[in-house]
């Protein structure tokens, strides 16, 4: 099984969540902290489409408290190699139950994924089904151990992909970008395409003035933080106590959620939402290369956390002491080469002919309906007044044919009478 820390801290934050009990750590500012935490705890999404799945079985699995204590001493070693997922066995009977349950509504849930997936697409069953590696799907009824390893192994997995997915989205969209503003001064005439050019150019230049930025997890950068957000005396300032403060769950590490509240101060001299020239998206991408950066530094065992003595430990290294600029994404070269650009805007010109090769066609076929309709419409209208036409002559065929019934009838009714009255003068005679 894959190494997975993050595994472990999504069960360490929950567990944290559910069993710490609030401690008063500095009288006043607690309240503050406390919200601050609240509002984590709401956000903590893992991204994955299983995520709430996940969180279930996690949620479930700290009602028991044998499973939960030895979640509590678990170590990295311990979810590595399985030990872990071995507990279940020894898990209370209703645990199981309701793990089952949320197995068997995972297994629905995905077959109406499935349904709708091939209903529009009609691809094939078994394909599909692989997709989903983080269930055994030889076993749709019941949560087994294996079940566990599979949603540890796949979530460790998915997201150490995630980083490397959100820099890829990044570059896709500077690249959209940067083909807007070129197609954007194509249209342009000469005199107005140089003026947006040079707003443009003082736009950046503009974006480019900023207070410095202090390297991640530098000296200087920390006591910023410890001044002007923690509101501490700068002459006091103690690593050990710095680590204590925005430990904010209380679990002992430094996660990549808590890691990043730290740039905040730092990102804010560079973006501001209020100016057209700052790009919130690069304040995030901005926000996850510094995250990358100390932990690169810092986390000696890689497994994604902050540890005290690890944090420590980096305190006494001498690029803790560097007073240099951190050098921005605009102090960097492009995150796109001019070669993946003229790709990426062939692919886009692929998909718009694409488009709008579906377009004629659709405008084509609306043509032809309304063709159809309009012939249809016409043969009515035409034989509504050729109808018309028949009925009149019908009608005056009908007067003719009437008239001539009665005058017909009257004349024989005239002889009958001759007759009868010729009969009546034969009889009387
Ligand atoms: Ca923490
Ligand atoms: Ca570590």
């Amino acid at each position: 099984m894959n190494l997975n820390p993050r595994w472990l801290l999504l069960l360490l934050s929950i567990s944290a969540e559910v069993w710490s009990v609030p401690i008063d750590r500095n009288g006043g500012k607690q309240e503050a902290v406390h919200i601050e935490e609240e509002n984590q705890e709401e956000n903590v999404d893992t991204g994955l489409y299983y995520d709430r799945y996940l969180r279930e079985v996690i949620e479930v699995l700290e009602t028991d408290p044998h499973f939960r204590e030895k979640l509590q001493t678990a170590n990295t070693e311990d979810i590595k190699n399985g030990r872990l997922s071995k507990e279940l066995d020894l898990v209370g009977h209703h645990v199981r139950t309701r793990l089952d349950e949320l197995k068997r509504q995972e297994v629905s849930r995905l077959r109406m994924l499935l349904k709708a997936k091939l209903d529009s697409l009609q691809m094939d069953h078994a394909s599909l089904l692989k997709q989903f590696e983080h269930l055994d799907p030889h076993n749709q009824n019941t949560f087994e151990a294996k079940d566990l390893e599979l949603l540890i192994s796949t979530a460790t997995k998915d997201l150490e992909n995630y980083d490397a997915e959100r820099h890829e989205e990044f570059k896709r969209y500077e690249m959209l970008k940067e083909h807007e503003r070129r197609e954007y001064l194509k249209s342009l005439d000469q005199e107005k395409r140089e003026k947006e050019e040079k707003r443009m150019q003082e736009l950046k230049e503009k974006h480019r003035q900023h207070p410095k930025v202090n390297v991640p997890g530098s000296v200087a950068q920390l006591r910023e933080v410890w001044e002007e957000t923690d509101g501490l005396d700068p002459q006091e300032f103690n690593p050990k106590t710095f680590f204590k403060l925005h430990d904010t769950n209380e679990d002992g590490v430094l996660d990549e959620q808590e890691l990043e509240a730290l740039f905040t101060k730092e990102l804010e001299k560079v973006y501001d939402p209020k100016n057209e020239e700052d790009d919130m998206m690069e304040m995030e991408e901005e926000r996850l290369r510094m995250r990358e950066h100390v932990m690169k530094n810092v986390d000696i065992n890689k497994d994604r956390l902050v540890s005290l003595e690890e944090f420590l430990k980096s305190t006494e290294r001498k690029e803790f002491n560097n007073v240099k600029e951190w050098e921005t994404l605009d102090d960097t070269k492009p995150v796109y080469t001019e070669a993946e650009l003229q790709r990426f805007e062939a692919e886009l010109r692929d998909k718009e002919e694409e488009l709008k090769r579906r377009a004629d066609t659709l405008r084509q076929e609306q043509e032809l309906l309304k063709e159809r309709v309009l012939s249809r419409l016409y043969k009515v209208l035409n034989f509504e007044s050729v109808f018309s036409e028949l009925a009149v002559q019908e009608f005056e065929s009908q007067k003719h044919h009437k008239s001539v019934r009665i005058y017909s009838f009257l004349l024989k009714n005239k002889d009958e009478q001759v007759h009868k009255k010729t009969r009546l003068s034969w009889v009387r005679s």
